[in-house]
């Protein structure tokens, strides 16, 4: 029996200008544009490996050594779309084996536990679907496969490319211009570090599907959002990557996560993400800060309430004096990443 097989990494990225509601949530298209930085893949990341042969019977799916369903509508738009990429492909040259036509077994392994509240869910579509496009060597670009992606879950595209990353919300209603590109290439940049503060690993009672659908129905301060603060962040934070100018990126990126949770307190009834400790570190970040006289970190939350900090390299020691001064220096709560490469997944 011939196997064909394939096999890719997807690494976290983390948002630094938030993705928060759909315009529409079949397509995953969302209603603003969002900027995120990835991580290397050496620190975090999802493996995935996919395999066809006619003689499968069906298609499987293994995340973390367990069977999972694969019957949902996320999963299933994305390989249908990858099919019918390598259908049109093998219909241009009749040579080709009839991968479309046959099962994939797909196999995909976290390195990082699935609820610390380090978006898995983006790296294992991403993971999918840059896989199976590798397995069906499809000619299209990485932002046109990011598409595909996207329809998984929307910040799986983001993390199909390395460095700094932005998903253009796109205005068609088809979403074909709903992608991501990338800003900068780590090496941009390389200075940038990132470390999580893990302040809690229970999962989160809100997702982000039915708390972004939340916000979008009741946050009056949401639609202010949307329509005057994240069009204007996108350029400023954009330019601020691409002249490597930190105090704009973390100024930037600190306003964003506390206007996404704003608008999360806004909505009825109101969705709370972060605790006690979040609120901590906020506060501590901007004493650094003040203490030092220059912007020397920036935090950043996602939907739960683990920290994220971005800062230079140089500024690394000066940093965790305050940080393990204040909340300790416990083996394991802090992780520090560079930023990532990525090679193209063809
Ligand atoms: C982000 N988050 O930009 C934002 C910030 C959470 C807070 O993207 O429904 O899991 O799969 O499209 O991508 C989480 O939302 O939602 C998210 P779906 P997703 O990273």
């Amino acid at each position: 029996m011939t196997i064909y097989t394939a096999s890719v990494t997807a690494p976290v990225n983390i948002a630094t200008l938030k993705y928060w509601g759909k315009r529409d949530t079949k397509l995953n298209l969302p209603t603003n544009s969002s900027i995120s930085v990835t991580l290397s893949q050496d620190d975090l990341r999802t493996l995935t490996s996919a395999a066809t042969a006619p003689e499968f019977e069906r298609d499987t799916l293994w995340l973390n050594g367990e069977p999972h369903s694969i019957d949902n509508e996320r999963t299933q738009n994305c390989l249908r779309d990858l099919r019918q990429l390598r259908k049109e492909l093998e219909s241009k040259d009749t040579s080709l084996p009839t991968l479309s036509q046959w099962k994939l077994h797909i196999v995909s392994e976290n390195n990082f536990p699935t609820a610390a509240g380090l978006a898995s869910s983006a790296t294992g579509f991403a993971a999918l679907v840059s896989a199976i496009a590798k397995l069906y060597q499809l000619p299209q670009s990485t932002s046109e496969i990011s598409r595909i992606a996207r329809k998984g879950s929307g910040s799986a595209c983001r993390s199909l490319f390395g460095g700094y990353v932005a998903w253009e919300m796109g205005t068609a209603e088809d979403g074909h211009d709903s992608m991501a590109v990338q800003i900068a290439d780590s090496s941009d940049w390389p200075q940038m570090k990132a470390c999580v503060l893990v302040v809690s690993d229970i999962k989160k009672d809100v997702s982000s599907t039915q708390g972004m659908q939340l916000t979008v129905a009741t946050s009056e301060l949401f639609k202010e959002r949307i329509e005057h603060v994240v069009p204007k962040r996108f350029e400023v934070m954009r330019k601020a990557i691409v002249e490597k100018d930190f105090a704009t990126f973390a100024k930037e990126t600190m306003m964003d996560s506390n206007s996404f949770h704003a608008t999360c307190l806004d909505s009825f009834p109101p969705i709370f993400y972060m605790n006690d400790t979040s609120k901590h570190i906020i506060s501590w970040c901007h004493s650094i800060n003040q203490f030092y006289g220059e912007t020397i970190v920036a935090y950043t939350f996602d939907a739960g309430p683990n920290a994220v900090l971005y800062y230079l390299a140089e500024n690394e020691l000066k940093l965790f004096a305050f940080i393990y001064k204040l909340f300790g220096s416990v083996p394991g709560w802090d992780k520090k990443f560079t930023v990532g490469q990525l090679e193209a997944f063809n």
